[in-house]
């Protein structure tokens, strides 16, 4: 081979490494994204309306959730994502049952190396009662974030898109690992203990009132400003892998000229356990009193909770929870209280026991 030809391979020998390398160094350099697994279960999220003005009266879970994916192209760039739809339900529709799928997906998923954090995207109605069960129950610490909307995809301003993002990038993040599930919403990050939906349809809803939110989403990015002092997720004690149903716990409500109809009816029906929500500290009407007791003396774990939603509901204070041997719900709201009961009821009937745990959780 004369010189000059062999000088010429050569210099396309360095080329084509050349090329090859720079390559393999833009490759190395794409920044590593996290690998999301979306879960949908319906809601306003996948609703649809009859016109772009339809924020109300609108269709809840029609939108696949490959649909709502496609919607949003920008997830590409914070997240490797994956959907799956595990249901497709208007979320007052919501049981038992769906949550026992739900939550068992979820660890499957979870105790995957390839899946970083879990979305599920889901109805707004009883999404905080989704978020607080599966706090309880989810057997990891990494991010289990769940996002709804308050408009119809189809609406003008559709919140869900931009939701489904932030809450991508959330679950994706690693500042989100150990914080207990999330709720993303309206740019904010709520504890799934303490958030509640506090408005029928603005877009400001979720709240955590007193207690106060974890932080915010902004830029594509999360910021926390503090985390839960209660324990969560994989600290829990409760597991739900073997369990095909959960214990019967209804709520009463409490209201001026109350009586003790709904409770008898709840606990004739077959309830383990009872959520009273009374009114103020978690009152007790006197003509109420002697049913909850009745109960009680037929194995009924009694809670009292409030329907005020804010404040400590105090032992021994509106009633001898002591000599009565009722539990009290502690600043859970009525309807988390019922979740708590019913896991704790999966384990122990004991008062003390039970109380600990609404000390605890
Ligand atoms: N019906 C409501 C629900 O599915 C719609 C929503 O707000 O998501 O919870």
């Amino acid at each position: 081979m004369t010189t000059q030809l062999f000088q010429r391979f050569t210099l396309a020998l360095c080329a084509v490494l050349l090329v090859g390398t720079s390559a393999a160094y833009a490759e190395d350099s794409k920044p590593h994204l996290a690998n999301v697994m979306i879960l949908a279960t319906g809601g306003t999220i996948a609703g649809t309306g009859a016109s772009s003005t339809t924020t109300v009266g609108y269709t809840a879970a029609t939108v696949g959730v490959e649909r709502l994916i496609a919607a949003v192209p920008e997830l590409a760039k914070v997240a490797s994502v994956k959907g799956e739809q595990v249901f497709q339900i208007a979320s007052e529709n919501m049981n038992n049952d769906y949550w026992l799928v739900l939550a068992k997906r979820v660890n499957v998923l979870l105790a995957r190396a390839d899946v970083d954090g879990i979305v599920i995207t889901h109805g707004t109605d009883t999404l905080e009662e989704t978020a607080y069960f599966l706090d309880l129950v989810v057997k990891s610490r990494k991010p289990v974030v769940l996002v709804g909307a308050m408009r119809p995809s189809t609406a003008l301003s559709a919140d869900g898109p931009i939701n489904l993002y932030n809450a991508v990038l959330l679950a994706a993040s690693a500042d989100a690992v150990g914080k207990g599930v999330l709720v993303a919403m309206n740019d904010q990050i709520h504890a799934a203990r303490d958030v509640t939906k506090t408005n029928t349809s603005t877009l400001d809803s979720f709240k955590t009132t007193e207690l106060g939110l974890l932080g915010y989403i902004q830029g594509s990015k999360p910021f926390f400003y503090r985390t839960s002092s209660r324990k969560h997720t994989a600290e829990a004690e409760f597991d739900i892998s073997n369990l095909a149903t959960l214990p019967q716990v209804d709520i009463v409500y409490g209201y001026a000229n109350m009586g003790p109809v709904a409770l008898d009816a709840f606990v004739a029906a077959g309830a383990k356990g009872i959520i009273h929500a009374g009114v103020g500290d978690g009152s007790l009407a006197s003509r109420v009193t002697p049913a909850l007791i009745s109960a009680h003396k037929k194995g009924v774990v009694i809670v009292r909770a409030s329907r005020v939603g804010q404040g400590i509901v105090a032992r021994n204070g509106e009633a001898n929870d002591d000599e009565l041997d009722f539990v009290v719900s502690d600043t859970l709201n009525a309807q988390k209280a019922r979740i708590l009961l019913m896991l704790a009821l999966t384990k122990t009937s004991n008062t003390k026991d039970i109380q600990r745990m609404f000390y605890l959780y």
